[in-house]
């Protein structure tokens, strides 16, 4: 009889029965190894005789296994490809970070100027940047907030540096002039760009420039009068001259019968007229003739004074 039709045999369930001539047979099932009654699953992954892909995870079932891609790889077990999550869009990366493909992953990398894990990215606040806190090298700003920053230029000392969405933006400050990596000052006065007043002179400084009143005038530098020299309590000219204000200055003449230019003025001499017996003397702001001793006159007149008998 056929033991194996008739369900009359003892084999393992994991062995296929074959009839013999007056008994039966007993063959452990494929992926199943034994004697024929005992048939024990043979653990391909753990014996590493599967064909499962490097990139794919083999999972050991009874008489056989399973393969299966691992995270990040797509296939059928046997063929598993790099899922590229950065061309299908499926990385989490922040808005301002870069992806980058990697076999089985992808990684993400904040882009210059923002600072972070790649899946949270921030303004980096260049401007808070002391200058003595950066680590500088290789053409790079580390801070240690961490990350590094190109190093587009640094602003100027001589700069405002403003903080903007992904990066910075330098300023040449009043007065100065430049891209703000390197700025110069403006000179006003070459450039005649200064409101000088017309009668002060210009004078360039670094950042600014200044106005001085020419002399003679009076003001800031941006308004400019004439000094009043003939109404200062300290009378330029000589006590025996006029005064006459001008623009920028003023003119001293000496009054009639005095001659100099207006801040010596010594009186005229008039010696010449005196009388051959007159002595000539300056008395009261004038010279003047007075007769010798003996003599007597008026001086441009002086006649001896004789004894009458
Ligand atoms: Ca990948
Ligand atoms: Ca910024
Ligand atoms: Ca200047
Ligand atoms: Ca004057």
């Amino acid at each position: 009889m056929d033991e194996c039709a008739l369900n009359l045999h003892h084999c393992n369930i994991s062995a296929n029965c074959f009839n013999t001539h007056g008994s039966y047979g007993c063959n452990c099932s494929m992926g199943f190894v034994g004697n024929n009654s005992v048939c024990k699953d043979v653990d391909e992954c753990a014996q590493d005789s599967h064909d499962c892909h490097t990139h794919a995870l083999c999972y050991n079932t009874a008489g056989s296994y399973n393969c299966s891609c691992k995270h990040g790889y797509y296939g059928n077990g046997y063929n598993c490809t790099d899922i590229d999550e950065c061309a299908l869009q499926l990385d989490r990366c922040h808005s301002n970070a870069s992806c980058l493909n990697i076999p089985g992953s992808f990684n993400c990398t904040c882009r210059t100027g923002f600072t972070g894990n790649g899946s949270s990215c921030e303004d980096v606040d260049e401007c808070l940047i002391d200058a003595n806190s950066r680590l500088t090298g290789n053409g790079s700003i580390c801070t240690e907030l961490g990350g590094c920053l190109q190093e587009t230029g640094i602003c100027h000392g001589q700069a405002v540096c403003t903080n903007t969405f992904g990066s910075f933006v330098c300023t040449c400050k009043s007065g100065f002039t430049g891209n703000g990596s390197d700025c110069v000052d403006i000179d006003e006065c070459e450039l005649s760009v200064d409101n000088c007043h017309i009668k002060s002179s210009c004078v360039n400084s670094k950042g600014s420039h200044s106005c001085i009143c020419l002399p003679g005038y009076t003001g800031d530098g941006w308004e400019c009068s004439d000094i009043n020299e003939c109404a200062l309590d300290a009378d330029p000219c000589n006590k025996r001259a006029t005064c006459d204000n001008t623009p920028g200055s003023f003119k001293c003449v000496c009054f009639e019968g005095f001659h100099g230019d207006g801040l010596e003025c010594k009186p005229v001499n008039s010696c010449i007229l005196c009388h051959k017996n007159a002595l000539c003397t300056e008395i009261n702001d004038a010279y003047g003739c007075q007769c010798q001793a003996g003599f007597s006159g008026d001086g441009y007149n002086c006649t001896g004074m004789f004894c009458v008998q």
